[in-house]
């Protein structure tokens, strides 16, 4: 940012990078009377804003309005945008600046998408270690942060109520890439949390993803030394039936740590389908393809061909989550991308292109099987 440092290391206390700083600065020259500032919570009719300052609430301008519209798209939270000032003194987003990245999925029929949040540097995806604790969930999670490009950190909670606690943080490192990291805590006890604060560097925005009931909001509530104090987030029990919390979280927010990161803190996500194609997810899983090189066949599916080199490392839950994603993605990336959200309510007329275009893969799918039976035949007769 250009001339005003008072206001640059502001912004930087809500995750301002070089990046983002430079996006500012290149869309501001279209609005000289506009300032910057970050979306923290996404409201009906506009959103509320901090300026590093103070937060503040503010309209859409109808034009940007009606351009996000046209593309199907909407302010996020973590988005960074242009705000101004009409006469009586009223703020208006007037322009976003384009984001550096989002983590977005699709709706539970695969049509639609919703950015959950935009300019994350890295997230934290957030499981207990009662009830909740499913390493398959965790595998899709994983594969949603990794298609954005965003660094994980896995924190496994509730270490005070799970016995072989060491065990299931070594099964989930099993899954881990290189960066990624996992620890457990309790996250109700401020010096188990506490440890956590190294990790969170100044600057970086951190968003908290996970199931409800996980200790999402406890967790930022901890780290960003909220308290109980007016700004914490809302926590709730957990049903005892189930271990899940209702969901208290509604709006994603954001706040400051004492060591200048910030943390967006997410309601729970009921569905998380995965937005990007096959392509996307194969690189979020691109140990398939080094291992793959000692497969028996060359172009084994790795599902149940003999001599496997996949089935033999991976454990058996990864590997059946990984072709479950693979056939979602593939299934879902046949739809057409973009088509405004209205559409998506009706139901598909008989005959539509879609069901056309999902026809002809369930047929590629059965060739390939086919294909398959037939390289396993000749396989035996060797
Ligand atoms: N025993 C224990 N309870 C926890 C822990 N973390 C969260 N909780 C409790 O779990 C419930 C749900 O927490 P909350 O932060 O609202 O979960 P969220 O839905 O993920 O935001 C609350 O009653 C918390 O007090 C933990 O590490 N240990
Ligand atoms: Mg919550
Ligand atoms: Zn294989």
């Amino acid at each position: 940012m250009s001339g005003e440092p008072d206001r640059d290391s502001a912004l930087q206390s809500i995750g301002l990078t070089p990046a983002v700083a430079r996006a500012v600065d290149a869309l501001a020259q279209a609005h000289p009377a506009a300032r910057p500032a970050r979306v923290v919570e996404v409201q009906r009719s506009g959103a509320r804003l901090h300026d590093g300052r103070a937060a503040f609430g503010a309209r859409v301008a109808p034009r940007l309005q009606q351009a996000l519209q046209a593309d199907d798209d909407a302010l996020a939270v973590g988005d960074w945008v242009l705000v101004a000032d009409d006469a009586h003194r009223d703020a208006w987003v007037v322009d976003r600046v384009p984001p550096i990245n989002r983590l977005e999925r699709r709706d539970a029929l695969g049509h639609g998408r919703q950015v959950i949040v935009a300019n994350v540097d890295a997230a934290m995806l957030v499981c207990g270690l009662d009830h909740d604790f499913n390493l398959r969930r965790l595998d899709r999670y994983l594969a949603f942060v990794r298609m954005a490009g965003v660094g994980a950190l896995v924190v496994l909670t509730k270490a005070d109520l799970a016995a072989d606690v060491d065990a299931r943080v070594a099964a989930v490192r099993q899954r881990l890439r290189p960066g990624e990291d996992a620890v457990a805590l309790n996250a109700l006890d401020a010096g188990s949390v506490a440890a956590l604060h190294s990790r969170l560097g100044a600057g970086q925005t951190w968003v908290l993803l996970g199931s409800s009931g996980v200790g999402k909001s406890t967790l930022t509530n901890a780290l960003a030394g909220l308290g109980d104090g007016a700004d914490a987030q809302a926590t709730s029990p957990v049903r005892a039936d189930d271990s899940r919390g209702r969901h208290t979280t509604t709006a994603r927010s954001l706040h400051g740590t004492p060591s200048g990161a910030c943390l967006i803190d997410t309601p729970g996500l009921r569905t998380l389908r995965l937005g990007g194609d096959e392509d996307a997810l194969r690189s979020a899983f691109d140990d398939v393809e080094v291992l793959a090189a000692g497969c028996r066949f060359r172009d084994c599916r790795h599902q149940d061909e003999p001599g496997c080199a996949v089935r033999t490392a991976w454990p058996p839950d990864r590997l059946a989550q990984y072709h479950k994603l693979l056939r979602e993605v593939r299934r879902d990336s046949m739809r057409p991308p973009g088509r405004p959200k209205g559409e998506y309510r009706r139901a598909e007329p008989e005959g539509s292109s879609v069901r056309a275009l999902e026809h002809r893969a369930q047929v590629q799918q059965w060739k390939a099987r086919s294909r398959l039976a037939r390289a396993h035949a000749a396989a035996k007769g060797r």
